[in-house]
């Protein structure tokens, strides 16, 4: 597993595209709306991984109660993996709470599925496999 990108929960996309342009000092290349998760995302490359920025596109987006209750911020890891459902049985085994028992289209061509951050010391993690 490598990190493939955080994602930061922000409340107006566009403001804080500017923001990291200025700070990572490159541009956007990439603005999607992921409809399944009712987010729009904007993504910045940063080395071998990528700043995710996510606003929500529906009052009922888990964005949206993300920051009513904790304000905006770091909102997930995202880890790649080779073979996310081999990796799903694993974690499984392992004792860990998966959010869904298989893979959701995701962003940037991956399939995603989440680990409950209660599972993972406060911390919710993606996995994600690059859709070849
Ligand atoms: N990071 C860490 N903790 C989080 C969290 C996050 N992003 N979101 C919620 N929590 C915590 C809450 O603080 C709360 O903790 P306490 O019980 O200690 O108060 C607990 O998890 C339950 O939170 P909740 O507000 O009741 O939220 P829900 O249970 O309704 O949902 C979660 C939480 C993680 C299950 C839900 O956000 C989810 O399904 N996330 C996966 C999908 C997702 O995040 N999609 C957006 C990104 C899409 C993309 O990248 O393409």
């Amino acid at each position: 597993m490598h990190i493939d990108h955080i994602g930061i929960a922000v409340k107006d996309l566009e403001t804080a595209i500017e923001t990291y342009e200025k700070l990572l000092n490159t541009p956007c290349y990439k603005k999607e709306v992921v409809e399944s998760q009712k987010v729009e995302t904007a993504f910045l490359q940063t080395g071998q991984s990528k700043v995710e920025l996510l606003g929500a596109t529906d009052p009922d987006s888990v964005i949206t109660k993300y920051i009513e209750k904790k304000g905006e911020g770091l909102h997930h890891v995202a880890f790649e993996v080779e073979d996310i459902h081999a990796e799903i049985e694993r974690l499984k085994s392992e004792g860990f709470t998966l959010l869904s028992d298989a893979p959701k289209p995701g962003a940037d061509k991956k399939q995603i599925v989440f680990l409950h951050p209660k599972s993972s010391n406060g911390v919710l993690v993606e996995l994600c496999q690059t859709v070849k």
